[in-house]
């Protein structure tokens, strides 16, 4: 299997800056080494540059903080995320902060739909990103890639209608979640989106979650998209962000995660965002993300003996 890697470092979707160092600070932690070590073959693509758009007299959204510039990369990461996903490789998105995944999923989703395969997402993060330019508070479109992917009203002309690949609110699920806004919240509850808080993961543990969560996926014979927020992680393992929210998954939690999804063999691509190196602790965060990628990717501890070897 051929896994490529494609960086996207954009930063104007959030308020913190940093983020378009994350690329390179996921390849210096050995991204390619690890991928290759656990036998795949890995084709890094470098880093893209947003599109040139000719851009009309279109009025930018109210609330959408750097709407063009992201427009511009948004339109070139859905292009080659398509591209990618097509290939039959396993496309890998360095990012660069939250925005960007609205051009990864999309172009991803734009391929499992023409496979009529259905196109899950698992959001790992701290927050909900599903505000609109109506209900945010920062205008930072980084909170919003989640809202957008499911097709809520207020960024339709980010992309080309011809490009356009929503998926359904049912099809995506948030894991870790403790800061949701106010009216994020409320349009949130108007929405069948599977939740799985950071109080019903102390309550059930992440094992019981994710059995529930790769269920959905298999009754539909889904397939999956992970798009992992580094904010997912607890602040004392992942300092390297910048909006970093206490009591998040643990090292140990995160990986469990982790292993579940690679034991599900559903994992078809995945995004790595919101890493910012200026705010590290030397290089601790990448290296924490890149063990995760090891665990995703089929690193295991210790062997584990086949369910009918195992000791019961
Ligand atoms: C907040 C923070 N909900 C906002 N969002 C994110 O700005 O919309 N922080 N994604 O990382
Ligand atoms: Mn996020
Ligand atoms: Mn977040
Ligand atoms: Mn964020």
């Amino acid at each position: 299997t051929t896994v490529s890697l494609l960086g996207v470092p954009i930063e104007v979707g959030a308020s913190q800056k940093g983020a378009l160092m994350g690329p390179a600070a996921l390849r210096t932690a050995g991204i390619a080494q690890l991928l290759e070590s656990l036998d795949f073959k890995v084709e890094d693509h470098g880093d893209i540059a947003p599109r040139e758009l000719s851009f009309s007299d279109e009025a930018p959204p109210a609330n959408a903080k750097h709407y063009r510039e992201i427009k511009a990369w948004i339109c070139e990461t859905s292009r080659r995320a398509y591209a990618m996903a097509r290939s039959g490789a396993i496309p890998i998105f360095l990012g660069g902060d939250h925005s960007l995944s609205m051009g990864s999923v999309n172009g991803v989703a734009r391929h499992w739909h023409e496979q009529e395969r259905e196109l899950f997402v698992l959001w790992l993060d701290a927050h909900a990103d599903y505000n609109t330019p109506a209900t945010t508070i920062t205008g930072n479109m980084h909170g919003m890639s989640g809202a957008f992917l499911c097709g809520e009203p207020g960024l339709d002309d980010l992309l080309p209608q011809s490009e356009r690949s929503s998926i359904v609110t049912r099809q995506l699920g948030l894991f870790g979640l403790r800061s949701v806004d106010k009216k994020e919240k409320e349009l949130l509850a108007q929405r069948d989106v599977w939740i799985a808080d950071m109080r019903r993961i102390d309550e059930f543990g992440v094992s019981v979650l994710m059995r529930e969560f790769i269920e959905r996926v298999r009754a539909r014979s889904g397939v999956l998209h992970v798009s992992l927020d580094v904010d997912f992680l607890d602040p004392v393992s992942a300092p390297g962000v910048g909006t970093t929210v206490s009591g998040g998954a643990t090292y140990r939690e995160a990986h469990l995660v982790m292993e579940m999804l690679q034991d599900s063999g559903l994992v078809r691509s995945l995004d790595l965002v919101e890493l910012n190196p200026f705010l590290d602790n030397r290089g601790l965060t990448a290296r924490t993300v890149v063990e995760l990628v090891g665990s995703l990717f089929g690193q295991q501890i210790h062997d584990r003996p086949t369910p009918s070897n195992a000791v019961v």
